[in-house]
């Protein structure tokens, strides 16, 4: 075991240093809640990541985008491009589309869990497998600066630095945003993290983990 410990690199170490701040963003979410007055709502920025591995993954995306943009009480403000992105967690199943929108919304966290959850339902999903295969997911990333820590939500996403998945398409949508826990923007999470990507997957240089597979938002969507 010394010998192991030994011969960790820096690179293991700086990963190993990440693993522990989900629990530190749990605790630290779960010690600076404060319990909020009951005042008319204002409307607050909140980023959302989106991920489909079944059927017609961008049409689900596309989907899922649509019922937010229908909703009274959010605004659509920016999304990302699509990512075709390996599995993450549960490896043996598809490959996932991922996404990321920036709303506007007056909805409280738990209020708009509650609509995710159902847009999900509304879009097929099926919950028997944890992390396994679904049509949409829709997670909460941010929710202003806020920090939530309940029984049914972590925010800011207790895993969200952690995933490529989730931070290159966030990237792209709010690179300066700050992480309001670990006080890094969303580039430097995501470079952290590619580096770190790098070192797995530099026995095969053709199958980087990432493969953009749509740029020209314009062509396909209007400019929010
Ligand atoms: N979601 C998971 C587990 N693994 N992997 C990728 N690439 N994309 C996802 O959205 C994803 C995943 C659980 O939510
Ligand atoms: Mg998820
Ligand atoms: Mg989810």
């Amino acid at each position: 075991m010394k010998k192991k410990a030994k011969r960790k690199g820096p690179k293991k170490a700086a990963k190993k240093g990440q693993k522990k701040y989900v629990k530190k963003i749990k605790k630290t979410a779960k010690n600076r809640t404060v319990q909020k007055s009951a005042k008319p709502a204002e409307y607050k920025t909140v980023f959302i990541s989106l991920g489909s591995n079944v059927g017609d993954r961008e049409e689900y995306i596309e989907q899922a985008i649509t019922l937010l943009r229908e909703t009274p009480g959010i605004k659509v403000i920016r999304r990302s491009s699509n990512f075709e992105t390996q599995p993450q967690g549960r490896k043996n199943q598809p490959l996932f589309i991922n996404a990321a929108v920036e709303i506007s919304t007056n909805y409280s966290p738990q209020n708009l869990l509650e609509l995710l959850q159902g847009f999900e339902d509304t879009l097929g999903r099926d919950r028997s497998l944890e992390w396994g295969p679904r049509t949409i997911d829709m997670d909460i990333l941010l929710y202003s600066n806020e920090l939530i820590s309940e029984d049914n939500l972590t925010v800011p996403h207790p895993l969200m630095h952690e995933r490529l998945f989730v931070l290159e398409p966030l990237k792209e949508i709010a690179p300066n945003v700050v992480h309001p826990i670990l006080e890094r923007t969303i580039k430097e999470l995501y470079h952290d993290k590619k580096a770190e990507g790098m070192e797995s997957e530099k026995y095969d240089e053709d199958l980087p983990g990432f493969r953009e597979v749509k740029r020209g938002i314009a062509d396909d969507y209007e400019r929010w």
